[in-house]
């Protein structure tokens, strides 16, 4: 996974300063290729580094969609020149960058002491495209045995011909004075990410990985190559905007650094430092370090640069309730009515691939939904709302207009030989939309209008599954590399953006269906960086199991470091039945999380919240209604990420980077910068223990609304109704006075403020309100937005 070492030297003197930054020339002297490498220092306090070949026989691919906008370059000027290097400057005045000649490293300072060196371990990589081999001699045919098979790859049944041949990009990054990274999702793991020197490196390669297996580096159904690094002052990111399979090696390590600012005294001091090494199958090495320098900062640096949390409608932060499958109308009818008696609210009911026609996306099984309009009907009445599956595979039927339109607006990936691709799924035979070209998302988007979409009304949003994409005869159970979308590209080029385009076109159907007027509310299971902006995602499939409730936590927290803040898991575990205490455990988590949808697999028992006894249903009932209670302060955080880039379920270190203790706590986390909640995870216990973090910090159990000091560890004696959950003292909370039977109703009900004080008796906090379903708070500002502060005894409202 190193990759070989091969020695560049920037030539310096063919330094250019342009409108889009430094550019120089690389050369590898071994084999004479010549880079190009650009530098964009950004106003965003962010630098861009992109290395492409210097004149490529044909474009590499450059991943598109997922930049929001260009940013605003700095205009820089040369600082100082020596031999060795040259170190450029621009207006803001806190960083530089220098670039060295040789071996060439470019290096971020800032008050001239480097942050990050780009290539310190001389591991630049970018594999020149070549001409087919023995293309002359042979006509075009392959000559793998000329090569050593390195246009061809062989893994089990499977071969993989490269049509332009081996192309992989790498480099290293070291990042001084850090011992703590994190982002990386999606993987099974803790938060902080692991050395990887004793096994595998983080894989990025989105898959269908059915009960996957837990404190694994594996690659799941979604990528974001965005890593995270935090010491106590200072918050830096590397995003490695990449959409090919992708190996992250990280190494922690100390480094006996010389303080060349005190001679002639050489003060020797020990610095630890973190080695990132990034490989990428192909495509151009596009890297952006984010500056920082505080978590809040970072945040919004990559929200500038991937696009903003999309606020969701307000039922969409309510409880969801799911199961493969909902058998017919008279289920799901029955599943709605037993809410309303047992008094739990909810919102949003789910129908899984079973309810179409043969697994024809966007038709019904005429026997089990004979009426689905009407069913839509019966939900909204009570103000609620059904999902319905859609997955990305089309079943091959000449049969079927949706089909043959697809087929006939060349709207399929093709393989390697030009035909449509085919694989096996759901359907049978399937041939799958080819997202990455705009007509087919146009396209797409239309079979959601509410008159081609048969059955449909504004009150059926969509759930896209399968989206890796999931092809069960497929290498790894995806799609092969050699598979071809518009515009000539390899499925390998981008395969980890094909579930982010089915989701931004889904979204496109539902806005447009309204007229642009409503917002969207779309699940996918597959995802990248930039997915935030269309809606949610889970971690897709589960067991219930207690490892898989706990890791859910660290999992959740790493999509959203990574800006993928509308993210949940299936609550109680999607594979297997849980016991009723795990059920019970998982609503109390779940309820204290994102995106909340109890759902189980085909085989498994139904499990609506009241089969259980009267004590389960009371259990679950309690931290439903507690989660409607707290939806205005959810839909305030959900705001603030909206407009700040700040995540509403927040690592500890993000609220306190100051304090060592909390960088490798994921059992806990912050909700907003108010509340701080420790789920149970455990079977049988009776005490928890808990870290309220900040020595002259005040927290309130929010239950009993005892004080306690903070900096320290709490141990908690619980029972099974035990949810341990505290404010922070200094701030406000907003709450309903009442849950409702649904979202809607809360629009109608009195909010209760709760204020925490701080030491000195001062706290401060915010609510945002709007009609909670429409794009007026964006189009016509109709939203209100409260600040509280309370100020030597009295509450102010602005
Ligand atoms: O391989 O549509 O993760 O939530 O219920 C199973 C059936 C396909 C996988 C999803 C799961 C969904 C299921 N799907």
């Amino acid at each position: 996974m190193e990759g070989p070492n091969l020695q560049h030297r920037a030539l310096l003197d063919t330094l250019v300063l342009t409108e889009k930054g430094a550019r120089l020339k690389l050369l590898e002297p071994d084999t004479q290729t010549t880079l190009l490498l650009t530098v964009s220092p950004c106003k965003t306090d962010t630098v861009r580094i992109l290395i492409d070949e210097l004149q490529p026989i044909k474009a590499r691919y450059r991943v598109p969609d997922v930049r929001t906008e260009e940013p605003q370059v700095e205009h820089l000027r040369v600082e100082r020149r020596s031999e060795d290097s040259v170190t450029l400057s621009w207006s803001s005045g806190r960083h530089q960058v220098r670039v060295w000649r040789f071996p060439f490293r470019l290096e971020i300072l800032s008050e001239d002491k480097a942050m990050v060196t780009f290539n310190s371990k001389g591991r630049l990589w970018l594999e020149t495209l070549q001409g087919p081999p023995g293309a002359t001699s042979h006509g075009s045919e392959l000559q793998e045995d000329h090569t050593g098979g390195l246009w061809k790859e062989t893994f089990r049944q499977f071969v993989d011909i490269k049509a332009n041949g081996p192309s992989s990009i790498g480099s290293d990054l070291c990042l001084h004075g850090f011992s703590h990274v994190y982002g990386l999702p999606e993987h099974a793991d803790g938060l902080q990410l692991r050395d990887t020197r004793d096994g595998e490196p983080y894989r990025l390669y989105n898959l269908d990985v059915f009960a996957y297996d837990l404190s694994s580096r594996l690659g799941l159904y979604g990528s974001v190559p965005l890593l995270l690094a935090h010491k106590p002052d200072r918050t830096l990111g590397v995003f490695w905007l990449n959409a090919s399979e992708t190996f992250v090696n990280v190494h922690y390590s100390t480094s006996d650094h010389q303080d060349g600012r005190t001679p002639p005294v050489k003060r020797r001091r020990v610095e630890p430092q973190t080695d990132v090494h990034w490989l990428s199958e192909s495509g151009v090495i596009d890297c952006v370090v984010l500056l920082g320098p505080s978590p809040q900062q970072l945040f919004t640096q990559y929200a500038q640069l991937t696009g903003y949390q999309a606020l969701p409608p307000l039922f969409a932060l309510g409880y969801h309730q799911c199961r493969w499958n909902y058998a017919d109308e008279d289920d799901v009818k029955a599943v709605d009515a037993g809410f309303d008696r047992h008094d739990i609210p909810y919102d949003v009911i789910w129908l899984d691939i079973e309810h179409t026609d043969g697994k024809r996306y966007f038709t019904w099984d005429s026997a089990l939904f004979p009426e689905p309009a009407g069913l839509q009907l019966h939900l909204e009445k009570k103000k609620r709302k059904l999902v319905v599956i859609s997955d990305p595979h089309i079943k091959v039927d000449p049969d079927w207009l949706l089909y043959c339109e697809a087929r006939d607006g060349q709207h399929f990936v093709k393989n390697r030989q030009g035909q449509i691709y085919q694989g096996s799924c759901w359907p049978g035979e399937s041939s799958y939309l080819d997202f990455t070209s705009s007509d087919t998302r146009a396209w797409y988007s239309r079979c959601f209008g509410l008159d081609k979409y048969k059955g449909s009304t504004p009150s059926l949003f969509v759930w896209n599954d399968m989206n890796e994409p999931s092809v069960f005869d497929g290498p790894e159970q995806t799609m092969p590399k050699d598979a071809v979308h518009y515009g000539g590209w390899e499925h390998r080029e981008l395969h980890n953006l094909y579930g982010f385009y089915q989701h931004m076109a889904t979204v496109e159907g539902l806005i447009t269906r309204s007229g642009g007027v409503e917002r969207p509310f779309v699940l996918s299971r597959s995802f990248f960086a930039g997915s935030q902006r269309f809606g949610a995602i889970w971690t897709g499939d589960n067991v219930a199991s207690w490892e898989y409730l706990r890791i859910s936590i660290p999992m959740l927290l790493s999509l959203s470091v990574a800006g993928i803040a509308f993210c949940g898991a299936d609550v109680g575990g999607f594979v297997q039945d849980p016991e009723p205490e795990l059920l019970v455990r998982w609503y109390q988590a779940g309820a204290l999380q994102p995106f909340f949808r109890g759902h189980s697999a085909k085989e498994t028992k139904r499990r609506e919240p009241w089969l259980f006894g009267e004590d389960v249903t009371a259990a679950i009932r309690t931290v439903i209604q507690q989660r409607y209670c707290l939806l205005p302060y959810w839909y305030t955080v959900f705001h603030q990420a909206h407009t700040s880039g700040l995540p509403p379920l927040r690592p500890l270190w993000v609220e306190f980077p100051r304090e060592q203790s909390t960088l490798t706590v994921d059992n806990q986390y912050m909700i907003g910068g108010a509340l701080l909640a420790c789920p149970v995870t455990e079977a049988g216990v009776q005490e928890v223990k808990v870290l309220i973090p900040g020595s002259g910090e005040v927290w309130y159990d929010v239950h009993s609304a005892k004080a306690y000091n903070g900096g320290r560890t709490l141990s908690l004696p619980v029972t099974l109704d035990t949810v341990p959950v505290f404010q922070r003292g200094g701030s406000v909370v907003c709450r309903s006075a009442e849950c409702g039977s649904c979202t809607a109703d809360l629009q109608q009900l009195p909010l209760s403020i709760t204020v925490a004080l701080d030491s000195q008796e001062a706290a401060d906090g915010e609510c945002y309100l709007d009609d909670g379903h429409s794009f007026r708070y964006r189009d016509n500002k109709a939203f209100c937005l409260r600040r509280f502060t309370l100020l030597s005894g009295r509450l102010l409202c602005r």
